[in-house]
């Protein structure tokens, strides 16, 4: 039997000290140093020292050829700025799909997809990911076409480059990654989880600079303050994300509630938060 260690800073996580990452992430970048703090920071830091999340990185720069190891050269049809050679990043990906396998492979780019909590989702599940950092104006087509599952941006702005996208991403998704976050239940309740913005929060003190945290959430009154969360919750989705709900429309509820109509009458849940529970 393998011997168990208890994680580090992770309450109640035990694993085997040579069990495998959960989340395996391979980075082809050619800055990568830009990682460094990130990487052994807060609960990531934590979550890859006790080998929870595996991150390693590749740069193709290793890859390229001649004196110079040039990575770069002018764009066909001409036009402004440097675009990324296909074979340092073609050399960079096989190489490491050759020694620790395939993955699923996302092209981190200003023109892909966007990058969502329900890609994150996917992103967690898949295991093993590979971020591929474009630099410059861009990366030659082809790598795009032979290596690419995926092809995603984090926003409609241009960065120079994908690796601060990248970080983006591997906090978003490490942070779903069982014993990552050190307290489960809080993926669920959050922002975008359920196409809405979460709730506001407030911690002590009770007063500060003359704003007092909202009386309801003092009152122990648990469906109360559930009924109070959701309310908020949908105020700032409808102040701030009105897209959100072309995709995840109002609820009958949700209509109720921001209207102050008492919602239609529904089956009493029982339990320990039901009628019957603790006050
Ligand atoms: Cl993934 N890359 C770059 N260069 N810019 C971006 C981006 C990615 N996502 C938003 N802007």
């Amino acid at each position: 039997m393998s011997k168990e260690s208890v994680v580090r800073g992770v309450p109640g996580v035990r694993r085997a000290h040579d069990a495998p990452p959960i989340l395996d992430v391979e980075l082809i970048t050619l800055f990568p140093d830009i990682f460094d703090s990130f990487l052994r920071t807060s609960l990531l830091g934590k979550a890859v020292e006790a080998g929870i999340v595996r991150i390693t990185r590749t740069n193709p720069r290793d890859f390229a050829r001649g004196r110079h190891r040039q990575v770069d050269d002018s764009c066909y049809g001409g036009g402004p700025g440097m675009v990324l050679r296909p074979e340092p990043l073609a050399a960079a990906i096989e190489t490491v799909q050759g020694e620790r396998g395939r993955a699923h492979r996302v092209l981190l780019a200003p023109s892909g997809r966007l990058f969502d909590q329900a890609t994150a989702f996917a992103f967690a599940r898949r295991g093993r990911l590979m971020l591929i950092c474009g630099r410059y104006e861009g990366v030659d087509e082809r790598i795009a076409d032979l290596f690419a599952d995926d092809i995603v941006s984090i926003g409609d702005y241009v960065l120079a480059g994908g690796e601060l996208a990248a970080a983006v991403i591997i906090e978003a998704v490490a942070r779903l990654v069982p014993g990552v976050l050190g307290c489960e239940a809080s993926t669920v309740d959050e922002s975008f989880s359920a196409g809405r913005l979460e709730y506001p929060q407030w911690t002590r003190p009770p007063e500060f600079l003359g704003r007092s945290v909202p009386e309801v959430l003092r009152s122990g009154n648990h469906a109360e303050v559930a009924t109070w969360r959701r309310l908020e919750s949908l105020r700032r989705t409808v102040a701030r994300r009105p897209d959100l709900l072309l995709r995840c429309p109002l609820s009958e509820d949700e209509q109720a509630l921001l209207e102050g109509r008492k919602p239609k009458r529904r089956r009493k849940p029982s339990g320990p938060d039901g009628p019957d529970g603790p006050r």
